[in-house]
């Protein structure tokens, strides 16, 4: 007997959808502390967020002034690790710096 045509399947067609599906956005925000030093998260801006000097003082600034500001937005697993790894550097310097991240 000749195979089923699986192009035409109904199946094969709902699960080439879920496939080409656009990936969820999250955006990473910093979170203002009384105790972080300006610096240091401007240097985690520049290292972990790759924003220029300019960018990453002035970003710093809007969260001082504001207590949070938008570093970037990307997929789940990105922002996860951009969060952890602010939160990482922050604790191996001292710093109680926090890191949030919320859907687009
Ligand atoms: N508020 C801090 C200070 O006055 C600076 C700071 C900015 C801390 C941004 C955290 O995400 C932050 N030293």
């Amino acid at each position: 007997m000749a195979a089923p045509d699986r192009q035409t399947s109904g199946e094969v067609l709902e699960r080439s959808e879920q496939q080409t599906k656009k990936p969820e956005l999250y955006k990473v925000l910093l979170l203002n502390d009384d105790y972080t030093t300006m610096e240091f998260v401007v240097e985690v801006l520049e290292s972990v967020f790759h924003k220029g000097p300019a960018e990453a003082y002035r970003i710093m600034l809007a969260v001082h002034t504001q207590g949070k500001g938008l570093c970037g937005v990307y997929s789940f697993e990105v922002a996860e690790t951009k969060v952890a790894t602010v939160v990482e550097r922050a604790r191996e310097n001292g710093f109680p710096l926090r890191a949030a991240m919320e859907p687009e």
